[in-house]
């Protein structure tokens, strides 16, 4: 039974200069880990909280000190001298430490970050590979596959410059593409992008997810771009490349309305579904994410009956990775994939439970990044040994993005060797 010996936690940035939770852990055995948490933006006031100092003389009241100290006097005196392969143990050691429904106390910045750090440090006691150590221990036999990428090439709402409302704009390659294809699409689609609005006079400076943050009209606009770009390409579009969009609506919804550049007035959630519809028979979307108000649910249910089933509804802001609100989102019909992300619900054993629920009931998975990452490539491992259908990890570009999606090559070549 290799056992925890020492936590140490220090505040790092992240790709937005904003401090974060990093940890390191050691074990008897000798294994080591290191682990950071990533943060978002357009946070869903469900998801789990991430403790932040408010002390507005450092780092504008972004520090992440009183995290640290938690880790330090609270989390780690706990978990020193347990089983660092008894994940369960170590998530409910920590969740009945802080005691809180969404982990106020000690803040899910610094229960995830041990959280992900003894997963690494057990897998490193068996001289795994994590992704290989997660399948094993979560879905023994299962076939390993590298999970179809999702690139963000256009970045709007809060990611963007204030141009655009909706918040992302993706580019799917087909699932039938193997890994090393799909990225090279998406890397290519990326720079005839780039190359097309410099012709077109139009900003081309990145977002915060590695898209392009341009000068456009509306958010349709940026979809026709995208469509006339592809077409161009040696790519076909609704062939070999999709089309999809992460809404992020929170973002725009006001008083009951949504306030877009699409429509003069504010559009209801009837004006919204029929933009989608028409969206989707334009452009042929394969996903739609948060596409309405994440305590919306008649107005999902509605959606989900009326989108064509060839295009996925995608609850991140609905679901924040949460089993208990997937589960009822399965009952009223709400939406037919999820958004996984572990730092909306605090705990590794946590997202499983959302992973399963979604895996038994026909549900779509995608894991994700946050818009404020670090160089950590703890989910693209857990991508491939969690068996997700999607991984969205930004556009193909900027250091953080590109970390994830090159550990998904070396383990895509790995896995072609080991066949
Ligand atoms: C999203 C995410 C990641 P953020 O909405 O899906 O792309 O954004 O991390 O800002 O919540
Ligand atoms: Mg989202």
């Amino acid at each position: 039974m290799p056992k925890i010996t020492r936590i140490a936690a220090r505040e790092i940035l992240d790709s937005r200069a904003i401090p974060t939770v990093e940890v390191s852990l050691l074990t008897d055995s000798g294994s080591y880990s290191v682990a950071s948490v990533p943060s978002g933006v357009s946070m869903s006031k469900n998801e789990d909280v991430e403790l932040r100092d408010g002390d507005l003389d450092r780092y504008h009241g972004k520090g992440v000190l009183k995290a640290i100290d938690h880790i330090h006097k609270t989390l780690a005196p706990a978990l020193i001298g347990r089983d660092v392969t008894a994940q369960e143990k170590l998530d409910a050691v920590m969740l009945e430490l802080d005691g809180t429904p969404n982990q106020s106390k000690l803040g899910a910045n610094s229960i995830l970050a041990i959280s992900i750090a003894a997963i690494k440090a057990a897998a490193g006691c068996y001289n795994l590979p994590l992704f290989m150590y997660l399948q094993k221990r979560y879905r023994p036999g299962s076939n390993l596959r590298v999970p179809t990428p999702i690139f963000n090439l256009i970045n709007g709402g809060a990611h963007g410059a204030g141009n655009l409302d909706f918040q992302e704009f993706h580019v799917i390659p087909s699932s039938r593409m193997p890994y090393k294809e799909a990225l090279r699409a998406g890397a290519e689609i990326w720079m005839s992008l780039r190359d097309e609005l410099i012709h077109r006079n139009a900003i081309h400076s990145v977002g915060d997810e590695g898209g392009f943050a341009p000068n456009l009209f509306t958010n349709a606009d940026a979809l026709e771009l995208m469509a006339l770009v592809i077409k161009n390409s040696p790519y076909r579009l609704g062939l070999d490349v999709y089309l999809g969009l992460d809404v992020a609506a929170n973002g725009f919804y006001n008083s009951g309305v949504y306030h877009i550049k699409d429509s003069p007035k504010p559009l209801d959630r009837q004006g919204m579904t029929q933009l989608y519809q028409t969206l989707v028979k334009d452009y042929g979307l394969l996903g739609l994410e948060d596409p309405l108000d994440h305590e919306d649910w008649k107005g999902w249910t509605e959606l989900t009956r009326v989108i064509p089933e060839s295009t996925m509804v995608i609850g991140d802001d609905l679901i924040t990775t949460n089993a208990a609100r997937l589960q009822q989102a399965i009952t009223q019909k709400a939406c037919t994939a999820v958004i996984v992300k572990p730092n909306q619900i605090g705990t590794l054993t946590e997202t499983i439970a959302l992973l399963k629920v979604a895996q038994d009931n026909n549900i779509t998975t995608i894991s994700s990044h946050r818009s404020g990452e670090t160089n950590d490539t703890f989910i693209a491992d857990f991508s491939v040994g969690l068996g997700t259908n999607y991984a969205k990890f930004g556009a193909p570009d900027r250091g953080e993005r590109v970390a994830k999606y090159n550990r998904l090559l070396e383990i895509d070549s790995y896995l072609a060797k080991s066949t």
